[in-house]
């Protein structure tokens, strides 16, 4: 009798090992353990430093996919990544463009804690757009754009990022943090219907990851997000294929007081890298991208004009999603998130 009752609870805990084992979800790890019972208190996120960082990226000048202030900064990101102690893989594509000029493009990727399986992805595009083609705006429209806030704040933010992991380690057994700059995002063809003519870097990346088998739980693109006054909304793409992760990061913002720049607003869907990732590499990505209410184009007024230079960065909102950020990431690394 007390054979039985001990076989019976024997394979009735192997029975709950066995479902609670089960995650078949795609883009998600089904074999790494949990992380090792250590807090990690969250880093300050310091934002005179990501605003040096987007000002560098704009002193370069435009850095449209190849011209050559666009090969003085991949230089420049691959030796900051590689200065924080990542592990950087430059991955080197060709991409033709919808106006027939072949592109010579790079996605960087700095790896955080290489060995580790349980990761994130953060993302940004480092390129900007070739014209300034707002339909809002008609100043200089065939001369390339500075894009501090369109691509540089993303970047700016994620670099602050990679220098504080490198001054508040991680287990490298506990968690890892995979930083991926996608190139040629913004040559695309506007007012048409061809939105693969977008995001080329995430696309070719999509198809061909760094590493083989590759499985980070989720990502968290950036676009556009060092603006005064941004709007953070909960873009369509991102609760259709994220809602998780996207109603988890902006109740934490909220918590945080970022609750005027995170609003439980939906927007339509957008074209974004994170259609590319969700789609083509099955890693649920989510989109953190300025969605004002007052403006016809439904971006921020200087998007794809001459006015996207630092004038229009401010330093609470990089503060404030740089914190975010880091809490995602500090919380991951304690199990706690
Ligand atoms: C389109 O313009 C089709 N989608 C927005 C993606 C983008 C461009 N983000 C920054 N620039
Ligand atoms: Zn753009």
């Amino acid at each position: 009798m007390r054979l039985i009752k001990a076989s019976i609870f024997v394979s009735s805990v192997l029975l709950l090992w066995t479902l609670s084992c089960k995650n078949d979800k795609p883009g998600t790890d089904t074999d790494t353990p949990p992380p090792a019972a250590k807090t990690y208190k969250v880093p300050a996120f310091n934002a005179d430093s990501a605003y040096l960082y987007v000002k560098k990226q704009v002193d370069f000048g435009p850095r449209t996919t190849n011209s050559p202030g666009h090969q003085a900064t991949k230089e420049w990101l691959v030796s900051q990544l590689k200065g924080y102690g990542l592990d950087v893989v430059e991955q080197d594509f060709q991409a033709t463009a919808y106006t027939g000029t072949v592109l010579k493009a790079t996605n960087i990727i700095g790896r955080y804690n290489p060995e580790a399986k349980r990761r994130i992805v953060l993302s940004a595009h480092w390129d900007t757009r070739h014209i300034a083609d707002s339909p809002i705006n008609t100043d200089r429209v065939y001369e390339p754009i500075l894009g501090a806030d369109d691509g540089g704040s993303g970047v700016g933010i994620l670099l602050e990022v990679a220098r504080l992991l490198q001054a508040n380690p991680i287990d490298p057994l506990n968690f890892g943090v995979d930083i991926v700059f996608f190139d040629a995002e913004d040559y695309g063809h506007s007012g048409s219907n061809e939105y693969d003519t977008y995001c080329l870097g995430s696309q070719y990346w999509a198809k061909n990851p760094h590493t083989g088998n590759y499985k980070p739980r989720y990502g968290i693109l950036l676009d556009m997000v060092g603006a005064a006054g941004a709007r953070f909304t909960k873009e369509r793409l991102s609760m259709t294929y994220a809602p998780d992760v996207m109603n988890k990061i902006w109740r934490m913002a909220q918590g945080m007081g970022h609750g005027n720049l995170f609003v439980d607003i939906p927007t339509p869907e957008l074209v974004d890298d994170h259609l590319f990732v969700n789609t083509i590499a099955k890693i649920p990505m989510i989109d953190i991208i300025n969605r004002p209410s007052d403006t016809e184009t439904g971006f921020p007024a200087h998007w794809h004009t001459h006015n996207d230079n630092m004038d229009v960065i401010d330093k609470d909102t990089l503060r404030a999603v740089g914190q975010v950020l880091m809490a995602v990431v500090y919380r991951e690394a304690s199990g706690s998130f």
